[in-house]
């Protein structure tokens, strides 16, 4: 690396720490000024090195490790989000500190226009001496820097210090809104649509840097997800000796004679308060040395602070001629020749090349750490900069840029000046704060409603529980308690070969399911089922079955073999017997003509006839939940609840035969198939109704049916999700107000994004990733609203579920006087079993509303087909009984 870059980086030891008076003579005088000037060169490797120590103190910091102590602060900003271009309103901001003795107060109003930009109102108060060090009077100002010295405001929080300043003057109502660092108001004073400026570098009288960084690396803030703004306060890099290597004898004497020894080291090599005694050092020492100036000082050349950074801006500018050098150096009281005015020149470029350099370490350390943390082969960002060394140093900028392209080339950089130094920026923080906390009102206004408290839930389990009882009794109620006519679950004798069909979730299965002594083997495949076919003719629908038993038939070398048939049909279906299932309703999407009120069984009897050359033994039509119920029963005896959340939502149980009007008998159990998909038909879960939940009714193929599992499962969270997306865009809280066609596509939001955006081990980026890809022109603050929307509807739905199952469980225990029910619920069905916290919410929400039931909840692997088969063989061997 030691031979590139124009910008003179060269190999070497930095200099030693001379004491003021000792500083030596050399008695070579061109050497003696080739020392002075190689001490301000630093090296690649030296670059290098800084970069890695400096990134290596932000994670420190931001890990939260305390000791030792990492020499930058990396202080979290709690601005949390980054200009929308909407923002409007007329601010107040008050700048001090960034230029040095003076306070500027600026009226900065937003237009909320793209592009459209009113100039702010500003003043400039000088701060009087005795002010900047007499008596000072949430942000705690850590430790004074650039001159200031206030006593009684270290420690404190200067926006009490502000209002309590405010309340002595009793004239005004000032709301102070927040404390900005200068950094941040530069980032924040971008123009939104330069690209994501996501950086804020101020090298003024002092120098800082902030950034966006993931929340969730910022130890001190316990967050996972979002992005806040830090401020590195890189200033005081280099106080643990980091920078003992490019220190010069002159950063030492000027350290020494600072306000603070010791400390803001790097922040003396770089900030413009800085640059001019640096210059001043050297050409003291050079002068003193007699080989500039011809031997003479003059007392301002020997006085602290004498030469400011105007003074180096200009000599060290090649446009502004040997002739201004001249006269600024007369100005000091000094007499230059020619040589002094190219060797001042070349003394001021040495200064601010490194300091320059010095930056760009830095900056390509922040840089590293964003596009590392970001998992980003190249990062494309927009850095912000602001302060007087920019506006004053034409230079500063591109060795900076040339420098930053050498140790951070991987960095796609774009550098914006900071239109007004951070004071639109600053009412751009307030304006955005304004703005999120108007939105997180409008986001929690519209999600209240879907935050069910336990009174709520509770009121659900008494109202399903009353509707279970009623539906048994054969009463007007929305919840039909079908008899299925399954009395026992499995006791493990069963034995044979069985077809099984699996109809009505997300895929239709043939399955062989072989039961045996050592258990039961299943070989199955998956066919489709087109939406023409779902949406046909009966005929069309059952044939097509018919084709798909065939199929599979020929594939299992089964062709002409009459196996038991067992056929999962997960739709309502009176049954009048084991092998007979009066088509009720169609649900899920499903909606082939001539079967509601058919058997099913006759149907797909039917269709086997119409196919010559095929014979099937149809023995038992179940519903999933039963067949789930009977699958995990053959594992499991305690289990006697079937609970499908997939594509619909219900559940069954073992109800006790004497509760269960219509069929004979008064002892022993039967399996009950709830429907509870049409819990609320009849209008009882009104009051948990959304506008969003109605919006999905009337638009599905079932307005007014299926109302609980319309909030519940599958089909519909996606659906519900992009209403109220559809909402937000419409009240400006998400995508900036724009309303995207995608967005307006119905079904476009699967529900199976929700699964993937709330799963803990994705980075907010990726859920950005999801809805990028659905064509949504997205922040990170509306990727974290989007997951706040999918959290609240799932929650509500898994909490719905468990209100549910509590009702049930609640029945069984009652049902047979127990304390307390031990009793195992088994489980399919794609919301169920993908949802990252689904299962664990119906959990807790059985748990608080059931304390008396120990549930076990066992998801089924091998689907409801197995349970189709071990209930028609079930029903064989009890046939055989029955025969012998
Ligand atoms: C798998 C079962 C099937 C049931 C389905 C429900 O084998 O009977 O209908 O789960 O889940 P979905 O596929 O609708 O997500
Ligand atoms: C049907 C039920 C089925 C459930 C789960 C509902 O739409 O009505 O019969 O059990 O979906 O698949």
């Amino acid at each position: 690396m030691d031979s590139i870059g124009p910008v003179g980086l060269q190999q070497g030891e930095g200099a030693p720490c001379y004491p003021q008076e000792s500083l030596p003579c050399p008695s070579d005088s061109s050497e003696l000024v080739q020392e002075c000037l190689r001490q301000f060169k630093v090296t690649g490797a030296q670059l290098r090195q800084i970069q890695a120590s400096l990134l290596s103190s932000m994670e420190q910091a931001l890990g939260g490790q305390v000791s030792p102590a990492s020499a930058v602060r990396m202080l979290p900003t709690y601005v949390g989000s980054t200009p929308h271009g909407t923002e409007q309103g007329d601010f107040l901001v008050l700048e001090l500190g960034a230029t040095g003795a003076s306070l500027r107060i600026l009226w900065v109003t937003l237009t909320g226009t793209e592009g459209h930009r009113m100039e702010p109102r500003s003043q400039e108060f000088v701060i009087p001496q005795e002010v900047m060090l007499g008596p000072g009077q949430q942000s705690t100002l850590i430790s004074w820097t650039k001159g200031f010295r206030c006593s009684g405001v270290e420690g404190q929080d200067v926006v009490q210090l502000l209002r309590d300043a405010i309340q002595r003057q009793g004239a005004y109502s000032i709301d102070v809104v927040a404390v900005v660092n200068d950094t941040v108001g530069t980032m924040m004073g971008c123009e939104p649509g330069v690209g994501p400026c996501e950086v804020g570098l101020v090298v003024d009288t002092g120098t800082n840097a902030c950034y966006m960084e993931e929340a969730r690396h910022v130890a001190v803030l316990d967050e996972d997800r979002g992005r806040v703004c830090v401020s590195v306060e890189w200033g005081s890099f280099g106080d643990d000796g980091a920078l003992g290597p490019v220190l010069t004898t002159f950063d030492c004497a000027l350290d020494r004679e600072s306000l603070n020894p010791g400390a803001q080291r790097f922040e003396k090599m770089i900030g413009g308060l800085y640059l001019g005694e640096l210059v001043r050092l050297v050409l003291a020492h050079l002068a003193q040395c007699g080989v500039l100036f011809g031997g003479c000082t003059s007392p301002a050349l020997l006085s602290r602070g004498s030469i400011l950074l105007e003074h180096v801006a200009e000599m060290e500018d090649p446009s502004a001629g040997a002739a201004r050098v001249h006269t600024i150096l007369q100005d000091l009281g000094l007499s230059p020749g020619a040589s002094d005015v190219e060797l001042v020149q070349h003394v001021c470029a040495a200064v601010c090349m490194r300091a320059a350099q010095l930056c760009a370490a830095a900056l390509a350390a922040v840089l590293s750490h964003l596009q590392h943390s970001r998992e980003q082969q190249t990062l494309q960002i927009t850095v912000a900069t602001g302060g007087r060394v920019f506006e004053r140093q034409p230079r500063f900028l591109s060795i900076l840029q040339e420098t930053v392209m050498f140790l951070a080339p991987e960095c796609d950089v774009s550098f914006i000046p900071s239109l007004d130094g951070g004071g639109r920026g600053v009412a751009m923080v307030t304006a955005v704060a304004a703005r999120l906390a108007a939105h997180r009102r409008l986001l929690e206004e519209t999600l209240a409603p879907f935050r069910l408290n336990r009174e709520q839930l509770a009121a659900v389990q008494a109202q399903m529980r009353e509707a279970m009882t009623k539906g048994l009794r054969g009463e007007a109620s929305s919840l039909r308690m079908l008899p299925t006519y399954v009395r026992a679950t499995p006791d493990g004798s069963e034995r044979g070969d069985f077809l099984a069909l699996d109809l009505g979730g997300t895929n239709f299965r043939v399955l062989l399911v072989r039961v045996a002594t050592g258990g039961v083997q299943i070989t199955n495949q998956v066919y489709s089922i087109p939406e023409c076919v779902a949406q046909g003719s009966g005929q069309q629908l059952f044939d097509h079955i018919v084709d798909c038993i065939v199929d599979f038939q020929q594939k299992q070398g089964l062709s002409g073999q009459s196996l038991p048939l067992g056929f999962t049909f997960s739709f309502p279906c009176r049954q009048l017997g084991l092998d007979q299932g009066i088509l009720l309703n169609w649900t899920k999407g499903f909606n082939a003509s001539d079967c509601e009120g058919q058997d099913v069984v006759c149907l797909l009897r039917e269709a086997i006839g119409r196919r010559k050359a095929v014979e099937l033994n149809v023995v038992a039509i179940v519903n999933d939940t039963v067949g789930t119920m009977m699958s995990c029963g053959y594992e499991d005896p305690h289990c006697e609840v079937g609970l499908i959340v997939g594509t619909g939502t219900n559940a069954c149980y073992m109800e006790e035969l004497r509760n269960v009007a219509g069929v004979a008998g008064d002892s022993g159990h039967m399996c009950i198939n709830m429907e509870w998909g049409a819990f609320g038909d009849d209008g009882s879960l009104g009051v948990l109704s959304t506008c969003f939940d109605a919006r999905v009714d009337q638009a599905s193929i079932n307005p007014g049916k299926q109302r609980f599992e319309k909030m519940i499962s599958g089909m519909y969270l996606g659906e519900i999700v992009r209403h109220i997306l559809l909402h937000l865009t419409s009240l400006g809280v998400l995508f900036r107000g724009q309303q995207t066609q995608c967005l307006q596509t119905r079904d476009i939001f699967k529900t199976k994004f929700l699964s993937e955006i709330e799963s803990d081990s994705l980075a907010l980026r990726q859920v950005r990733a999801i809805l990028e890809d659905l064509g949504l022109p997205l922040t990170s603050d509306d990727a974290l609203m989007v997951l706040e929307v999918c959290q609240a509807v799932s929650q509500r739905a898994a909490q719905l579920c468990g209100a549910g199952v509590a009702a049930v469980v609640e029945k069984i225990r009652e049902n047979r006087g127990l304390e307390e029910l031990t009793v195992s619920v088994g489980v399919d069905g794609t919301l169920y079993k993908l949802h990252p916290h689904f299962s664990s919410l119906v959990a807790a929400t059985v748990r608080e509303l059931a304390p008396r039931c120990v549930v076990t909840f066992l998801q089924s692997e091998d689907g409801s087909g197995k349970g189709a088969a071990l209930v028609t063989a079930v029903a064989c061997r009890l046939a055989q009984t029955a025969c012998v």
